[in-house]
């Protein structure tokens, strides 16, 4: 029987993980996962749009940790960048052995039939497509190793649609349908496929979606204790250090005083 004890999990997620590939690295979530997955050793390449604080993330990472850093600044959508970038990658960064498909976000609260059409374009294109073209670019190089795990960042957003969340929760369901179809995909492989759906996490997340508007953003969180980027990050790292035969194919995780998309409880 599999030993299952405390002392497993701390031996496993003291490995030496290769190269972790991180998108949206310079915000809430990517920038935790950066954080955690460097303190455990990682070869962690971070991408985002923002050079100036990918470059501060890395300094401020190799100061805490030793760790050298590589950054890979490109916009997910631009799937010609993101192919430059990907083949730009030599020596022991090449052998990433866990991508996490974090790049996303939310604009807006319209109903489905008043939502700005570049708005949708934005959300569709970072969300669905910027996943896709990542997962194009890495896993074949995975499945040549024999070695790898995807994990996409979806929600709950995507288990039940919510009043004004539209277009952003289809395209959360649509990373829940990406999810299992690659899990499915790659089925004779060694590989392993997670779906991540965190409920409410305090970010940057909610102040893009209100454009800037930092009280709206707020008010979203004000009352219960919400999630943080930490949460997250320490629960991809305890998945990606599960033994080589355990897939974790999706966790769904709120903070306590949540209980769906749309209840939650905040005091009296
Ligand atoms: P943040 O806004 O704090 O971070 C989002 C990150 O994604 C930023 O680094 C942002 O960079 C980056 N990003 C956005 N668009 C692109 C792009 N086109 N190319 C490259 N990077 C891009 O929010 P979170 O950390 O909360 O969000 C991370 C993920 O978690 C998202 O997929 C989100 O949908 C998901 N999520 C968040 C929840 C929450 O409540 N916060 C709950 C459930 C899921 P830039 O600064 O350049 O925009
Ligand atoms: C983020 C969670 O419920 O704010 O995906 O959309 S929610």
């Amino acid at each position: 029987m599999e030993n299952y004890d405390n002392s497993l999990w701390k031996q496993a997620s003291g490995k030496n993980f290769g190269a972790v590939l991180i998108t949206g690295a310079t915000s809430g979530i990517g920038r935790a996962l950066a954080w955690k997955f460097a303190s455990l050793g990682a070869n962690v390449i971070l991408n985002g749009r923002d050079k100036a604080k990918l470059d501060e993330i890395s300094g401020n990472l190799t100061r805490e940790f030793g760790n050298e850093v590589m950054t890979l600044p490109f916009d997910v959508r631009d799937r010609k960048a993101a192919t430059a970038a990907v083949e730009s990658i030599e020596g022991k960064w090449k052998n990433i052995d866990v991508l996490i498909n974090n790049a996303g976000l939310v604009l807006g609260v319209d109903k489905e039939y008043e939502v700005n059409p570049d708005e949708w374009d934005t959300m569709i294109d970072t969300n669905i497509k910027g996943l896709l073209t990542l997962t194009r670019l890495v896993v074949p190089e995975m499945i040549k190793r024999g070695h790898g795990h995807i994990f996409n960042i979806g929600s709950i957003a995507g288990d039940a649609t919510y009043p004004g969340g539209s277009v952003y929760c289809a395209t959360k369901a649509a990373v829940k349908a990406l999810s299992d179809g690659l899990r499915i995909d790659l089925v004779d492989t060694p590989l392993r496929v997670t779906n991540i759906k965190p409920g409410m996490v305090e970010t940057h997340f909610s102040i893009t979606r209100y454009h800037g508007d930092k009280d709206k953003a707020d008010a979203v969180y004000a009352g219960l204790k919400p999630l943080t980027a930490e949460d997250i990050a320490e629960t991809v790292s305890f998945i990606a250090s599960a033994p080589a035969h355990v897939q974790i194919a999706e966790v769904l995780l709120m903070p306590t005083n949540q209980a769906t998309g749309t209840i939650s409880y905040r005091g009296k």
